[in-house]
């Protein structure tokens, strides 16, 4: 992008100028951009001053993710199936009790559903893909079976992801951006399943050691940029990518608070976002809420302030509560 950057404004309601340009197809609009470069800063300019290129991107309505239109704001619903999730660690372990809770989860509004058998958290080891399997297969095979839900494999390994497509997982979703094993690009473009693709700096065991960046939105930006590179050159249709800064992957507190404040640039990738905030440790850190289970509010809030810039897709633990305060900001927004 010529090292040059431009951040929409998103605004949303009835009240909009002429001129001003829909975001990805969806509920925001923008009537100026933040033109950014590297170490001089930014200066706001109207939509009029991009270049035609990157307007065509951000313009340009996403197509439907796992069967969902990406015109209204979409909700992941968690289920981790381990002992060590940093959050629902060993809560659904069973296979049974997982089923269970995944129909709990769409039940409260889930429009995906994302199973995870490796925890990701800062300082988690790495599982077998043996175990991993072993963990995740039978709750998407049951869960495939019960709910007509689409159901996303959150894996960094193409064996795992394997498994859980033969069981009914629509879905890649990659915290690691296809860079953990080589050869998972090909079963993903084989499939022709959704991706998406996370940021993360270095691996679970370390990455809060002492993450560093030249400038945290834009060198994320570029990181997904270039994996999107990656994807497609693997044979991944564009069309089918989706992106995520990776909030608290190698990323301190104001790491991830310049990448929710600036969570609009990514609309310029031309790829749906998600983001997953729910519960993490930052907003512990802000709120004063130490337990996992007690981040409930300020996850919400951080859903909210997400979607108010675009984001397609709300990855969260607390599902009842997040699609009752969509509800509501939706109608209080002037947009039910
Ligand atoms: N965060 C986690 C796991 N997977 N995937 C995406 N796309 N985005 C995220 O932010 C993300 C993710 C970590 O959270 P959680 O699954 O709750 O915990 P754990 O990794 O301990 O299982």
């Amino acid at each position: 992008m010529s090292g040059v950057y431009y951040r929409p404004l998103v605004q949303i309601g009835d009240a909009r100028p002429s001129g001003a340009l829909r975001i990805a197809g969806g509920w925001g609009w923008a009537a100026h951009v933040e033109r950014m470069e590297r170490d001089r800063g930014g200066a706001v300019v109207p939509v009029a001053d991009l270049p035609p290129d990157v307007r065509a991107r951000l313009g340009a309505p996403r197509g439907a993710i796992a069967g969902l239109a990406m015109d209204q704001p979409r909700l992941m619903g968690i289920l981790n199936v381990t002992p060590d999730s940093f959050s629902d660690g060993g809560l659904y372990a069973a296979p049974d009790v997982a089923a269970r809770q995944g129909a709990a989860l769409v039940a409260g509004g889930a429009d995906i559903l994302d199973i995870g058998g490796e925890s990701t958290r800062p300082g988690a080891e790495t599982v077998s893909e043996d175990v991993e399997i072993q963990r995740v297969e039978p709750v998407i095979a049951a869960l495939h079976q019960g709910l007509p839900t689409p159901i996303s494999i959150d894996t960094r390994k193409a064996a795992v992801a394997e498994a859980a497509f033969e069981a009914g997982a629509a879905m890649l979703n990659d915290v690691a951006a296809l860079s953990f094993d080589p050869q998972l690009a090909s079963v993903a473009a084989a499939r022709g399943v959704p991706v998406c693709l996370m940021h993360a700096q270095g691996d679970p065991k370390t990455m809060q050691a002492s993450p560093r960046y030249a400038d945290v939105l834009l060198d994320v930006y570029d990181f997904l940029e270039a994996r999107i590179a990656v994807a497609v050159a693997a044979g991944i249709d564009r069309a089918r990518i989706l992106v995520d800064p990776g909030i608290g992957f190698g990323k301190t507190l104001e790491h991830n608070l310049s990448l929710l404040r600036g969570l609009s640039l990514f609309h310029c990738l031309g790829c749906p976002i998600l983001i997953g905030a729910s519960r993490k440790r930052f907003i512990g850190t802000l709120s004063g809420a130490q337990a996992p289970d007690a981040r409930m509010p300020g996850s919400v809030a951080v859903a909210l302030a997400a979607v108010a810039q675009g984001v397609q897709i709300v990855r969260v633990h607390d599902i009842h509560a997040t699609k009752q305060a969509l509800t509501l900001w939706t109608a209080a927004t002037g947009q039910s």
